[in-house]
């Protein structure tokens, strides 16, 4: 029985008001949530045009990670800067979308809180009708900073202080956390409103399921190489159980299904780039993400160290994630530090 048959409506404006008086968050961080939601309602309702709204294919320029936006791209991060603009709760936005971050301009109200977020993530999906997503961070201005930049946003993953996604999928879904567990909203598209459906969302500690794309394979470090290869031998290897993949390329996706169902998640380092440290983004991709997965009891780290220790030196840069089911990321993580020692030794 999900929490909405337990509890009824329980709308995401009421969950976040209890929360403020239960003073878990502040006033200004309740209505930057509401802001946000309220963003990707929008979001949700350009996404879900689909052909009808003009909005698929390309937009014609490219962003600072060197990709090719989408329109849709493009949109989302406009109606976040838009909606965020007039909000009166932020001192600054930064998104996988802007080379740098945007102060938000002196004519408008402002808080103390930092926004990052990649505004539509797994966009190379949306022309062929698969879940894509937005991921959001939120970060406190340090005090004082009247105008900041992008060095204020160099904090670890530990000090967000609230952290989701909108999942735009056949239902749209946000998954929030503000310190206090992890919790998902179903949007009722007739009322317009983001409603309670799962509360304390609990990631399985053990799995039997992983998601990576295997057309890496042959770039992976020896260590990545060695996990796999146990997991794909199955009951007759050293894992002892058979395992099955799922990859979506939508990192939203995934990481829903892990926050449902279990399972690992895994985009490593690998030698196709070997100037890039991984693929995904760690301050407004893996952080978040580890932290909704942390708050849900399982754990992320980049295949040696927990992601949210991470001390950030770009507000871009990249960072090798595994995460998931507790015990699974520790023995991926074993694989890596067993690796390192035996390298160690022998050096
Ligand atoms: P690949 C989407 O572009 C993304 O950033 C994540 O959402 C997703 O997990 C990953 O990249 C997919 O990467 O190399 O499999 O296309």
């Amino acid at each position: 029985m999900s929490d909405f048959e337990k509890t009824g409506s329980i709308s995401l404006t009421r969950y976040l008001i209890e929360e403020q008086r239960a003073d878990r968050i502040s006033a200004d961080l309740r209505l930057l949530i509401e802001v946000v939601a309220r963003a990707c309602k929008s979001i949700s309702v350009s996404v879900g045009k689909g052909a009808l709204g003009g909005v698929l294919g390309d937009a014609g320029s490219g962003n600072i990670q060197g990709e090719a936006q989408k329109k849709l791209d493009v949109i989302a991060n406009d109606v976040l800067l838009e909606a965020n603009a007039w909000g009166g709760h932020l001192a600054a936005c930064a998104s996988e979308e802007m080379d740098h971050c945007q102060p938000i301009p002196d004519v408008y109200p402002r808080g103390n809180y930092l926004l990052l977020f990649d505004p539509l993530d797994g966009s190379s999906n949306i022309d062929v009708n698969v879940s894509v997503g937005t991921i959001f961070s939120v970060l406190r201005c340090p005090e004082g900073v009247t105008h900041p930049e992008d060095a204020h946003f160099l904090q670890a993953g530990t000090t967000q202080v609230a952290a989701g996604y909108c999942i735009y999928g056949p239902s749209t879904m946000l998954v929030l956390s503000i310190g206090h567990g992890t919790h998902a909203f179903t949007l009722d598209r007739e009322m317009g409103s983001f409603v309670l459906t799962q509360r304390s969302m609990t990631v399985p500690a053990a799995t039997k399921e992983f998601a990576i794309n295997m057309s890496n394979q042959r770039h992976w470090e020896a260590p990545m190489q060695d996990y796999v290869r146990d997991l794909l031998a199955g009951e007759t290897g050293p894992r002892g159980k058979n395992f099955n993949m799922r990859w979506i390329a939508s990192m939203v996706a995934d990481v829903h299904r892990i926050l449902t169902r279990g399972g690992i998640f895994i985009y490593p380092w690998d030698k196709k780039d070997p100037t890039k440290v991984g693929k995904l983004r760690l301050m407004y991709e893996a952080n978040p993400m580890s932290y909704l997965i942390e708050q849900a009891g399982g754990a992320a780290t980049n295949g040696r160290t927990r992601i949210l220790d991470l001390a950030p030196t770009e507000l871009h840069q990249r960072v090798p994630v595994f995460l998931g089911s507790r015990e699974e990321v520790a023995k991926a993580t074993e694989y890596h530090l067993a690796h390192d020692a035996k390298a160690k030794t022998a050096a």
